[in-house]
Protein backbone atom coordinates (compact mmCIF):
# COMPACT_ATOMS: atom_id res chain seq x y z
CA UNK A 1 0.00 0.00 0.00
CA UNK A 2 1.28 3.51 -0.65
CA UNK A 3 1.71 6.08 1.30
CA UNK A 4 -0.74 8.39 -0.58
CA UNK A 5 -3.10 5.49 -0.44
CA UNK A 6 -3.07 5.17 3.11
CA UNK A 7 -3.88 9.18 3.55
CA UNK A 8 -7.41 8.05 1.57
CA UNK A 9 -8.40 5.74 4.80
CA UNK A 10 -6.81 8.37 7.11
CA UNK A 11 -8.18 11.26 5.84
CA UNK A 12 -11.98 9.99 6.18
CA UNK A 13 -10.97 8.81 9.72
CA UNK A 14 -10.03 11.49 10.74
CA UNK A 15 -12.84 13.79 9.06
CA UNK A 16 -14.95 11.66 11.09
CA UNK A 17 -12.86 12.19 14.18
CA UNK A 18 -13.01 16.08 13.79
CA UNK A 19 -16.38 17.09 12.42
CA UNK A 20 -18.43 13.73 13.99
CA UNK A 21 -19.67 12.64 17.47
CA UNK A 22 -17.29 10.08 18.70
CA UNK A 23 -20.60 7.81 19.85
CA UNK A 24 -18.71 4.36 18.12
CA UNK A 25 -15.66 3.18 17.87
CA UNK A 26 -15.22 1.21 14.43
CA UNK A 27 -12.70 -1.46 13.72
CA UNK A 28 -10.19 1.11 11.53
CA UNK A 29 -11.56 0.20 7.88
CA UNK A 30 -12.54 2.96 5.60
CA UNK A 31 -15.07 1.14 3.20
CA UNK A 32 -16.17 2.54 -0.39
CA UNK A 33 -18.12 -0.18 -2.04
CA UNK A 34 -20.19 -3.37 -1.27
CA UNK A 35 -21.72 -6.61 -4.01
CA UNK A 36 -23.04 -9.65 -2.17
CA UNK A 37 -20.84 -10.89 0.50
CA UNK A 38 -18.00 -8.51 -0.48
CA UNK A 39 -17.20 -4.88 0.54
CA UNK A 40 -14.03 -3.10 -0.68
CA UNK A 41 -12.11 -0.37 1.34
CA UNK A 42 -10.63 2.96 0.14
CA UNK A 43 -7.37 1.38 -0.71
CA UNK A 44 -9.28 -0.89 -3.07
CA UNK A 45 -8.88 -4.21 -0.29
CA UNK A 46 -11.54 -7.02 -0.59
CA UNK A 47 -13.07 -8.22 2.60
CA UNK A 48 -15.33 -10.80 3.32
CA UNK A 49 -18.51 -8.53 5.58
CA UNK A 50 -19.16 -11.12 8.60
CA UNK A 51 -21.40 -8.29 10.26
CA UNK A 52 -23.51 -7.61 7.89
CA UNK A 53 -24.50 -4.02 9.23
CA UNK A 54 -26.21 -6.01 12.08
CA UNK A 55 -27.91 -8.40 10.27
CA UNK A 56 -29.16 -6.01 7.97
CA UNK A 57 -27.55 -6.42 4.57
CA UNK A 58 -28.74 -10.64 4.36
CA UNK A 59 -30.02 -10.37 1.28
CA UNK A 60 -26.10 -9.17 0.84
CA UNK A 61 -24.72 -5.71 -0.30
CA UNK A 62 -26.53 -3.61 -2.97
CA UNK A 63 -28.42 -6.41 -4.16
CA UNK A 64 -29.70 -5.72 -7.83
CA UNK A 65 -33.31 -6.33 -7.63
CA UNK A 66 -33.40 -3.86 -4.57
CA UNK A 67 -31.67 -1.05 -5.54
CA UNK A 68 -33.46 -1.23 -8.96
CA UNK A 69 -36.72 -1.28 -6.78
CA UNK A 70 -35.43 2.07 -4.63
CA UNK A 71 -33.90 3.71 -8.15
CA UNK A 72 -37.01 3.31 -9.95
CA UNK A 73 -39.94 4.70 -7.19
CA UNK A 74 -36.69 7.55 -6.35
CA UNK A 75 -37.30 8.72 -10.12
CA UNK A 76 -41.24 8.51 -9.64
CA UNK A 77 -42.11 9.60 -5.89
CA UNK A 78 -39.74 9.38 -2.67
CA UNK A 79 -42.06 10.79 0.45
CA UNK A 80 -45.66 12.27 0.55
CA UNK A 81 -45.99 12.44 4.35
CA UNK A 82 -49.37 10.11 5.20
CA UNK A 83 -51.61 13.40 5.05
CA UNK A 84 -52.51 12.22 1.55
CA UNK A 85 -51.97 8.42 0.59
CA UNK A 86 -49.40 6.94 -2.06
CA UNK A 87 -49.93 3.99 -4.56
CA UNK A 88 -47.38 2.21 -2.82
CA UNK A 89 -48.05 1.61 0.60
CA UNK A 90 -51.39 -0.27 0.72
CA UNK A 91 -49.18 -2.92 -1.89
CA UNK A 92 -46.81 -3.49 0.65
CA UNK A 93 -48.88 -3.33 3.64
CA UNK A 94 -50.82 -6.46 2.11
CA UNK A 95 -47.83 -8.32 0.78
CA UNK A 96 -46.12 -8.30 3.99
CA UNK A 97 -49.41 -8.95 5.98
CA UNK A 98 -50.04 -12.11 4.13
CA UNK A 99 -46.16 -13.12 4.34
CA UNK A 100 -46.25 -12.67 8.14
CA UNK A 101 -49.89 -13.73 8.82
CA UNK A 102 -51.25 -10.78 10.24
CA UNK A 103 -53.97 -8.53 9.83
CA UNK A 104 -52.24 -4.84 10.05
CA UNK A 105 -48.81 -3.26 9.61
CA UNK A 106 -47.86 0.04 11.02
CA UNK A 107 -45.12 0.79 8.81
CA UNK A 108 -41.66 2.72 10.54
CA UNK A 109 -38.64 3.51 10.19
CA UNK A 110 -35.64 2.32 12.56
CA UNK A 111 -35.76 -0.64 14.66
CA UNK A 112 -36.58 1.75 17.92
CA UNK A 113 -38.82 3.52 16.16
CA UNK A 114 -41.09 0.18 16.01
CA UNK A 115 -39.97 -1.17 19.24
CA UNK A 116 -41.35 2.22 20.62
CA UNK A 117 -44.42 1.63 18.06
CA UNK A 118 -45.07 -1.53 19.94
CA UNK A 119 -44.30 -0.42 23.90
CA UNK A 120 -46.92 2.32 22.85
CA UNK A 121 -49.65 -0.13 20.87
CA UNK A 122 -49.00 -2.94 23.92
CA UNK A 123 -50.18 -0.31 26.27
CA UNK A 124 -53.23 0.94 24.85
CA UNK A 125 -54.38 -2.25 24.31
CA UNK A 126 -53.91 -2.77 28.00
CA UNK A 127 -55.88 0.18 28.99
CA UNK A 128 -58.69 0.40 26.28
CA UNK A 129 -58.86 -3.78 25.90
CA UNK A 130 -58.24 -5.27 28.85
CA UNK A 131 -59.43 -2.30 31.52
CA UNK A 132 -55.94 -2.04 32.83
CA UNK A 133 -56.06 1.62 34.98
CA UNK A 134 -54.13 4.23 32.91
CA UNK A 135 -50.86 4.75 33.25
CA UNK A 136 -50.35 1.43 35.20
CA UNK A 137 -49.36 -0.86 32.40
CA UNK A 138 -46.28 -2.85 33.29
CA UNK A 139 -43.68 -4.35 30.33
CA UNK A 140 -42.06 -7.42 30.97
CA UNK A 141 -38.43 -7.59 29.71
CA UNK A 142 -35.18 -9.73 30.08
CA UNK A 143 -31.68 -8.77 31.91
CA UNK A 144 -29.39 -8.00 28.79
CA UNK A 145 -31.72 -6.90 26.56
CA UNK A 146 -31.00 -5.08 23.01
CA UNK A 147 -33.78 -2.82 21.65
CA UNK A 148 -32.61 0.57 20.68
CA UNK A 149 -31.28 3.96 22.14
CA UNK A 150 -34.17 5.99 22.57
CA UNK A 151 -34.72 7.23 26.14
CA UNK A 152 -37.90 4.82 27.28
CA UNK A 153 -35.50 1.82 25.36
CA UNK A 154 -32.38 2.66 27.15
CA UNK A 155 -34.85 2.65 30.64
CA UNK A 156 -35.29 -0.88 30.61
CA UNK A 157 -32.09 -1.55 29.16
CA UNK A 158 -28.99 -2.71 32.27
CA UNK A 159 -25.89 -1.74 29.91
CA UNK A 160 -24.62 1.22 32.08
CA UNK A 161 -22.59 2.39 28.60
CA UNK A 162 -26.26 2.61 27.14
CA UNK A 163 -28.31 3.77 30.22
CA UNK A 164 -26.02 6.13 32.23
CA UNK A 165 -26.66 9.90 32.40
CA UNK A 166 -29.65 9.59 30.18
CA UNK A 167 -32.06 9.88 32.75
CA UNK A 168 -34.84 10.68 34.36
CA UNK A 169 -36.22 6.71 32.62
CA UNK A 170 -39.31 5.51 31.51
CA UNK A 171 -41.48 3.52 34.13
CA UNK A 172 -43.34 0.73 33.52
CA UNK A 173 -41.08 -2.02 33.08
CA UNK A 174 -40.09 -5.57 34.90
CA UNK A 175 -36.90 -6.91 34.32
CA UNK A 176 -36.14 -11.07 34.61
CA UNK A 177 -33.75 -13.28 33.63
CA UNK A 178 -33.63 -14.08 29.70
CA UNK A 179 -34.91 -17.99 29.01
CA UNK A 180 -35.96 -17.91 32.66
CA UNK A 181 -39.77 -19.47 32.58
CA UNK A 182 -39.95 -19.56 36.13
CA UNK A 183 -38.88 -16.07 36.46
CA UNK A 184 -41.75 -15.33 33.55
CA UNK A 185 -44.58 -16.75 35.22
CA UNK A 186 -43.66 -14.99 38.71
CA UNK A 187 -43.38 -11.34 36.76
CA UNK A 188 -47.23 -12.05 35.43
CA UNK A 189 -48.72 -13.04 38.75
CA UNK A 190 -46.66 -10.31 40.52
CA UNK A 191 -48.85 -7.75 38.95
CA UNK A 192 -52.20 -7.65 37.48
CA UNK A 193 -51.33 -4.64 35.39
CA UNK A 194 -48.60 -6.72 33.11
CA UNK A 195 -49.59 -5.86 29.59
CA UNK A 196 -47.08 -7.26 27.71
CA UNK A 197 -43.64 -9.24 27.16
CA UNK A 198 -41.07 -8.08 25.00
CA UNK A 199 -38.04 -10.17 24.16
CA UNK A 200 -35.90 -11.06 21.70
CA UNK A 201 -36.24 -14.50 20.12
CA UNK A 202 -32.07 -14.98 20.45
CA UNK A 203 -30.43 -11.90 22.51
CA UNK A 204 -28.32 -10.60 19.95
CA UNK A 205 -25.91 -7.92 21.34
CA UNK A 206 -25.63 -10.03 24.67
CA UNK A 207 -23.41 -12.42 22.72
CA UNK A 208 -25.68 -14.48 20.48
CA UNK A 209 -27.97 -16.02 23.78
CA UNK A 210 -30.25 -18.97 22.23
CA UNK A 211 -32.45 -19.78 24.81
CA UNK A 212 -33.30 -23.55 25.95
CA UNK A 213 -35.81 -25.40 23.19
CA UNK A 214 -39.22 -24.75 24.15
CA UNK A 215 -38.56 -21.36 26.10
CA UNK A 216 -40.77 -19.10 23.07
CA UNK A 217 -43.50 -21.85 23.02
CA UNK A 218 -44.32 -21.90 26.82
CA UNK A 219 -43.25 -17.99 27.03
CA UNK A 220 -46.29 -17.56 24.66
CA UNK A 221 -48.53 -19.89 26.32
CA UNK A 222 -47.61 -18.51 29.95
CA UNK A 223 -48.45 -15.19 28.29
CA UNK A 224 -52.20 -16.08 26.77
CA UNK A 225 -52.52 -17.57 30.21
CA UNK A 226 -52.47 -13.80 31.85
CA UNK A 227 -53.55 -11.93 28.55
CA UNK A 228 -50.55 -10.50 28.20
CA UNK A 229 -48.92 -9.66 24.84
CA UNK A 230 -46.30 -11.61 23.49
CA UNK A 231 -44.01 -9.08 21.77
CA UNK A 232 -41.40 -10.70 19.20
CA UNK A 233 -38.37 -8.08 18.75
CA UNK A 234 -37.20 -9.88 15.32
CA UNK A 235 -35.31 -6.64 14.08
CA UNK A 236 -31.88 -8.28 14.30
CA UNK A 237 -33.10 -12.39 14.22
CA UNK A 238 -35.83 -11.71 11.67
CA UNK A 239 -35.79 -11.74 7.70
CA UNK A 240 -34.56 -15.29 7.47
CA UNK A 241 -31.09 -15.09 9.93
CA UNK A 242 -31.70 -17.87 11.94
CA UNK A 243 -32.71 -20.25 9.41
CA UNK A 244 -36.26 -19.27 9.22
CA UNK A 245 -37.86 -16.27 8.21
CA UNK A 246 -38.87 -15.36 11.97
CA UNK A 247 -36.64 -16.94 14.38
CA UNK A 248 -40.36 -18.01 16.31
CA UNK A 249 -40.96 -20.00 13.22
CA UNK A 250 -38.58 -22.40 14.33
CA UNK A 251 -40.98 -23.66 17.56
CA UNK A 252 -44.23 -22.25 15.04
CA UNK A 253 -45.41 -18.97 18.11
CA UNK A 254 -46.71 -16.68 16.81
CA UNK A 255 -46.38 -13.58 18.85
CA UNK A 256 -49.24 -10.96 19.22
CA UNK A 257 -46.90 -7.91 18.03
CA UNK A 258 -44.23 -8.75 15.56
CA UNK A 259 -41.40 -6.04 15.38
CA UNK A 260 -39.12 -5.64 12.05
CA UNK A 261 -36.35 -3.82 11.51
CA UNK A 262 -33.13 -4.23 9.30
CA UNK A 263 -33.15 -6.41 6.61
CA UNK A 264 -36.48 -6.12 6.00
CA UNK A 265 -35.25 -3.61 3.29
CA UNK A 266 -31.95 -5.57 2.67
CA UNK A 267 -30.05 -2.68 4.09
CA UNK A 268 -30.49 -0.64 1.29
CA UNK A 269 -32.85 1.92 3.15
CA UNK A 270 -34.13 2.48 6.46
CA UNK A 271 -37.24 0.90 6.81
CA UNK A 272 -39.37 -1.05 10.18
CA UNK A 273 -42.49 -2.01 10.72
CA UNK A 274 -45.10 -3.86 13.49
CA UNK A 275 -47.35 -6.13 12.51
CA UNK A 276 -50.66 -7.34 14.50
CA UNK A 277 -54.27 -8.25 14.48
CA UNK A 278 -57.13 -6.23 14.66
CA UNK A 279 -58.05 -7.09 17.96
CA UNK A 280 -54.49 -5.53 19.09
CA UNK A 281 -54.03 -3.14 16.02
CA UNK A 282 -57.69 -1.34 15.90
CA UNK A 283 -56.57 0.59 18.98
CA UNK A 284 -54.84 2.69 17.16
CA UNK A 285 -56.31 5.89 15.66
CA UNK A 286 -55.61 8.31 13.43
CA UNK A 287 -53.68 11.04 15.70
CA UNK A 288 -52.67 8.16 17.78
CA UNK A 289 -48.87 7.84 16.02
CA UNK A 290 -47.33 8.02 13.09
CA UNK A 291 -43.82 9.64 11.36
CA UNK A 292 -42.95 11.29 8.41
CA UNK A 293 -41.09 9.10 6.48
CA UNK A 294 -43.36 5.59 8.00
CA UNK A 295 -44.65 4.06 5.19
CA UNK A 296 -43.10 6.33 2.42
CA UNK A 297 -43.42 4.79 -1.05
CA UNK A 298 -39.66 4.35 -1.39
CA UNK A 299 -39.51 1.82 1.98
CA UNK A 300 -42.85 0.65 0.65
CA UNK A 301 -41.10 -0.42 -2.98
CA UNK A 302 -37.60 -1.65 -1.26
CA UNK A 303 -39.38 -3.77 1.64
CA UNK A 304 -41.00 -5.69 -1.06
CA UNK A 305 -38.19 -6.15 -3.07
CA UNK A 306 -36.09 -7.17 -0.14
CA UNK A 307 -38.79 -9.37 0.73
CA UNK A 308 -39.30 -11.44 -2.28
CA UNK A 309 -35.59 -11.30 -2.60
CA UNK A 310 -35.75 -13.99 0.41
CA UNK A 311 -38.16 -16.23 -1.37
CA UNK A 312 -36.98 -16.13 -4.44
CA UNK A 313 -33.43 -17.16 -3.34
CA UNK A 314 -34.80 -19.27 -0.36
CA UNK A 315 -32.13 -17.66 1.99
CA UNK A 316 -33.71 -19.66 5.40
CA UNK A 317 -32.66 -22.80 4.15
CA UNK A 318 -29.25 -21.13 3.06
CA UNK A 319 -28.91 -19.74 6.36
CA UNK A 320 -29.39 -22.55 7.99
CA UNK A 321 -27.11 -25.52 6.21
CA UNK A 322 -24.33 -23.11 6.06
CA UNK A 323 -25.21 -22.29 10.03
CA UNK A 324 -24.89 -25.45 10.65
CA UNK A 325 -21.23 -26.23 8.36
CA UNK A 326 -20.23 -22.99 10.10
CA UNK A 327 -20.88 -23.98 13.95
CA UNK A 328 -19.14 -27.78 12.82
CA UNK A 329 -16.53 -26.19 11.17
CA UNK A 330 -15.81 -23.81 14.65
CA UNK A 331 -16.40 -26.67 16.73
CA UNK A 332 -13.62 -28.49 15.12
CA UNK A 333 -11.05 -25.98 15.68
CA UNK A 334 -12.19 -25.65 19.23
CA UNK A 335 -11.51 -29.53 20.07
CA UNK A 336 -8.15 -28.94 19.11
CA UNK A 337 -7.42 -25.30 20.65
CA UNK A 338 -7.55 -23.48 23.29
CA UNK A 339 -8.35 -20.02 22.77
CA UNK A 340 -11.86 -20.16 21.94
CA UNK A 341 -14.33 -21.56 24.75
CA UNK A 342 -17.44 -22.25 22.50
CA UNK A 343 -19.22 -21.79 19.10
CA UNK A 344 -23.10 -20.82 19.51
CA UNK A 345 -25.84 -19.10 17.27
CA UNK A 346 -28.77 -20.23 14.70
CA UNK A 347 -28.21 -19.79 11.46
CA UNK A 348 -26.34 -17.44 10.40
CA UNK A 349 -26.43 -15.82 13.66
CA UNK A 350 -23.41 -17.33 15.41
CA UNK A 351 -20.84 -15.62 18.11
CA UNK A 352 -17.54 -17.22 19.41
CA UNK A 353 -16.93 -17.30 23.31
CA UNK A 354 -12.71 -15.97 23.38
CA UNK A 355 -11.32 -17.69 26.64
CA UNK A 356 -10.39 -14.41 28.34
CA UNK A 357 -11.50 -12.35 30.96
CA UNK A 358 -14.57 -10.00 29.72
CA UNK A 359 -11.71 -6.63 29.72
CA UNK A 360 -9.26 -8.14 27.46
CA UNK A 361 -8.74 -6.78 24.00
CA UNK A 362 -7.70 -10.31 22.69
CA UNK A 363 -11.69 -10.35 20.91
CA UNK A 364 -10.76 -6.94 19.72
CA UNK A 365 -7.32 -7.30 18.47
CA UNK A 366 -8.55 -10.97 16.84
CA UNK A 367 -11.05 -8.71 14.95
CA UNK A 368 -8.05 -6.18 13.84
CA UNK A 369 -6.22 -9.45 12.48
CA UNK A 370 -9.32 -11.02 11.10
CA UNK A 371 -9.36 -7.72 8.96
CA UNK A 372 -5.83 -7.92 8.12
CA UNK A 373 -6.41 -11.57 6.42
CA UNK A 374 -9.66 -10.13 4.46
CA UNK A 375 -12.25 -10.70 7.02
CA UNK A 376 -14.46 -8.19 8.84
CA UNK A 377 -16.05 -9.09 11.50
CA UNK A 378 -16.31 -7.27 15.60
CA UNK A 379 -16.74 -7.98 19.20
CA UNK A 380 -20.16 -7.76 20.84
CA UNK A 381 -19.53 -7.42 24.75
CA UNK A 382 -15.81 -7.89 25.30
CA UNK A 383 -14.88 -11.14 24.59
CA UNK A 384 -17.22 -12.51 22.01
CA UNK A 385 -16.91 -12.06 18.61
CA UNK A 386 -20.67 -12.00 16.48
CA UNK A 387 -20.16 -13.87 12.83
CA UNK A 388 -23.70 -13.18 10.60
CA UNK A 389 -22.27 -13.08 7.04
CA UNK A 390 -24.81 -12.08 4.31
CA UNK A 391 -27.09 -15.15 4.05
CA UNK A 392 -26.60 -15.40 0.26
CA UNK A 393 -23.30 -16.65 1.22
CA UNK A 394 -21.50 -20.43 -0.59
CA UNK A 395 -20.38 -22.86 0.58
CA UNK A 396 -17.04 -22.12 -0.91
CA UNK A 397 -17.44 -18.73 0.54
CA UNK A 398 -18.12 -20.11 3.86
CA UNK A 399 -15.29 -22.59 3.91
CA UNK A 400 -12.98 -19.81 2.59
CA UNK A 401 -14.47 -17.56 5.55
CA UNK A 402 -13.96 -20.86 8.11
CA UNK A 403 -10.55 -21.19 7.25
CA UNK A 404 -9.59 -17.42 7.37
CA UNK A 405 -11.10 -17.63 10.79
CA UNK A 406 -9.49 -20.45 11.98
CA UNK A 407 -5.76 -19.40 10.66
CA UNK A 408 -6.62 -16.16 12.55
CA UNK A 409 -7.43 -17.81 15.62
CA UNK A 410 -4.44 -19.75 15.60
CA UNK A 411 -1.87 -16.84 15.55
CA UNK A 412 -3.35 -16.02 18.91
CA UNK A 413 -3.37 -19.58 20.20
CA UNK A 414 -0.04 -18.86 22.39
CA UNK A 415 -1.07 -15.36 23.66
CA UNK A 416 -3.24 -16.57 26.29
C1 LIG B 1 -26.29 0.43 17.58
C2 LIG B 1 -26.36 -3.60 18.87
C3 LIG B 1 -27.04 -5.22 17.22
C4 LIG B 1 -31.62 -4.67 17.60
C5 LIG B 1 -32.81 -5.25 18.11
C6 LIG B 1 -33.95 -3.18 17.94
C7 LIG B 1 -32.81 -2.57 17.44
C8 LIG B 1 -31.62 -3.31 17.25
C9 LIG B 1 -32.85 -6.72 18.50
C10 LIG B 1 -32.88 -1.09 17.08
C11 LIG B 1 -30.42 -2.64 16.69
C12 LIG B 1 -28.18 -2.40 16.14
C13 LIG B 1 -28.10 -0.98 16.64
C14 LIG B 1 -26.67 -0.57 16.49
C15 LIG B 1 -25.82 -1.83 16.60
C16 LIG B 1 -26.80 -2.97 16.41
C17 LIG B 1 -26.78 -3.95 17.50
F1 LIG B 1 -25.07 -3.93 18.91
F2 LIG B 1 -26.55 -2.34 19.12
F3 LIG B 1 -27.08 -4.33 19.70
F4 LIG B 1 -27.42 -5.55 16.07
F5 LIG B 1 -26.90 -6.17 18.09
N1 LIG B 1 -33.93 -4.50 18.28
N2 LIG B 1 -29.28 -3.18 16.70
O1 LIG B 1 -30.50 -5.44 17.44
O2 LIG B 1 -32.85 -0.91 15.69
O3 LIG B 1 -32.96 1.56 15.80
O4 LIG B 1 -30.79 0.46 15.28
O5 LIG B 1 -32.66 0.36 13.62
O6 LIG B 1 -27.19 1.14 18.06
O7 LIG B 1 -25.09 0.47 17.92
P1 LIG B 1 -32.28 0.45 15.08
Amino acid sequence: MSVLEQTASQKAIDLENKYGAHNYHPLPVVLNKGEGVFVWDVEGKKYYDFLSAYSAVNQGHCHPKIVEAMTSQAQKLTLTSRAFYNDMLGDYEKFATQLFGFDKLLPMNTGAEAVETAVKLCRKWAYEKKGTPENEAKIIVCENNFHGRTTTIISFSNDPVARKNFGPYTKGFIKIEYDNLAALEAALKSDPNVAGFLVEPIQGEAGVFVPSEGYLTKAKALCEAHDVLFIADEVQTGIARTGKMLAVDHENVKPDILILGKAISGGVYPVSAVLADDAVMDVIRPGNHGSTFGGNPIAAAVAMAALEVIQEEDLAQNANDLGILFRAELNKYIASGSIVKLVRGKGLLNAIVIDDHEESDTAWNICLALRDNGLLAKPTHGNIIRFAPPLVISIAQLLDCVSIIISTLAQFEKEI
